[in-house]
């Protein structure tokens, strides 16, 4: 790859769980091989790439390039004018881009405006993008919801123990790299049994970014139908962020929203998500039942199988469709394993 776009590449990748459910993106002008101003988007609702690339530009010189990850956006009425226009009114000739933006409002239509208008542009395509912004890339060209599985496992495969008893299973290590995994999803999914019986925060606490004042908590949505204890954790914070999933209890606080969906329903959860609440990506994080019913449904893009360093015996276990030969197995691409300490996580995409 060119250098400047690795660099605009490396600049993006700051943005990473503040611009959510924004992609990251980042922008580079160079003269031949000199790096003349670079920006990137920092968080969600700020100025864009190019706009911090050249704030202090009237004019852009005609030997300058403009290197930038995303394909300049042109659509109106939304957080920041469109940067097509800009790029155009500043006098830029030339742009090199490494991807069109999939979301359907862009799509080759900023990179129509700007070649309408004399710029030149060049489409250097770019895997990196597909990696970097997977959530926003999935979510804009199937219009639903990426969906990543988590769940931490004993060495012999248990999620819990017989009375549903977790804590814990992995060590400190690899529960802030969970944190870190989680401060990039735009929300956290755990079935309403696992919040009665864990009684979990479901924030990022164990992470750096937690301390960026541009960091916004992740939603919570909780799945199930049973009632829960109003003194639990999750109810002691600010409501906005709760979302219930499924048939709601009656006894619900009235701020807590609610999306009817039934796992019998045609109607994909991740399409519902993507509709109503415009979730770009979800982490679901347990416990056993939720986890088996969205194996079971295909539902999930992405794992994360956390082992540590303990045997539980026959507990609680994944379940999912039954397979009747190896030659069905699922096996995940672009597979990886982790350590951190005596936990080893696993991770692969579908
Ligand atoms: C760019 N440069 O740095 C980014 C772009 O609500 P807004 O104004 O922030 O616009 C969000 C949309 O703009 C987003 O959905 C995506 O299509 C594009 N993101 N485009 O030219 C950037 N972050
Ligand atoms: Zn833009």
């Amino acid at each position: 790859m060119n250098q400047m776009m690795d660099r605009a590449f490396t600049l993006a990748a700051r943005g990473q769980g503040l611009t959510r459910p924004n992609p990251m993106v980042g922008a580079v002008l160079a003269k031949k091989d000199q790096v003349i101003a670079e920006g990137y988007h920092p968080y969600f609702g700020a100025d864009h790439a190019e706009v911090m690339a050249l704030k202090n530009f009237d004019s852009i010189p005609t030997d300058h390039i403009l290197y930038c990850t995303l394909e300049p956006c042109c659509h109106e009425k939304k957080k920041t004018p469109p940067c097509a226009p800009m790029l155009v009114q500043k006098g830029l000739k030339k742009i090199v881009i490494a991807s069109l933006d999939p979301n359907p409002l862009v799509a080759g239509k900023g990179v129509q405006y700007l070649k309408d208008h004399g710029v030149e542009v060049v489409l250097q395509h770019c895997d990196r993008n597909e990696k970097l912004n997977r959530h926003f890339f999935y979510a804009m060209r199937k219009q639903q919801t990426y969906f990543h599985l988590k769940a931490a496992l004993s060495l012999d495969g248990s999620m819990a123990l017989a009375n549903g008893e977790s804590q814990w299973i992995t060590h400190q290590q690899s529960r802030e790299y969970a944190h870190k995994l989680r401060s990039q999803y735009d929300a956290i999914m755990v079935g309403a049994k696992t919040v009665r019986h864990d009684n979990p925060s479901l924030d990022v606490r164990y992470a750096e970014i937690a301390q960026n004042s541009h960091f916004r908590q992740p939603k919570i949505l909780i799945y199930g139908q049973e009632s829960l204890d109003l003194k639990l954790k999750i109810f002691q914070q600010n409501l906005d962020r709760l979302v219930w999933i499924g048939r709601a209890p009656s006894d619900l606080p009235k701020e807590v929203k609610i999306v009817n969906w039934d796992s019998q329903c045609g109607e994909t959860l991740a399409k519902k998500l993507y509709q109503e609440l415009a979730l770009h990506s979800v982490l679901v994080e347990g416990g056993a039942e939720l986890l088996s019913l969205l194996i079971e449904k295909g539902v999930f893009q992405r794992v994360s199988f956390f082992y540590g360093n303990c045997l539980m015996g026959p507990g609680k276990r994944l379940g999912g469709k039954s397979i009747l030969s190896m030659q069905q197995a699922l096996r995940f691409r672009q597979a990886r394993w982790l350590s951190f300490g005596s936990d080893a996580v696993f991770e692969g995409e579908v």
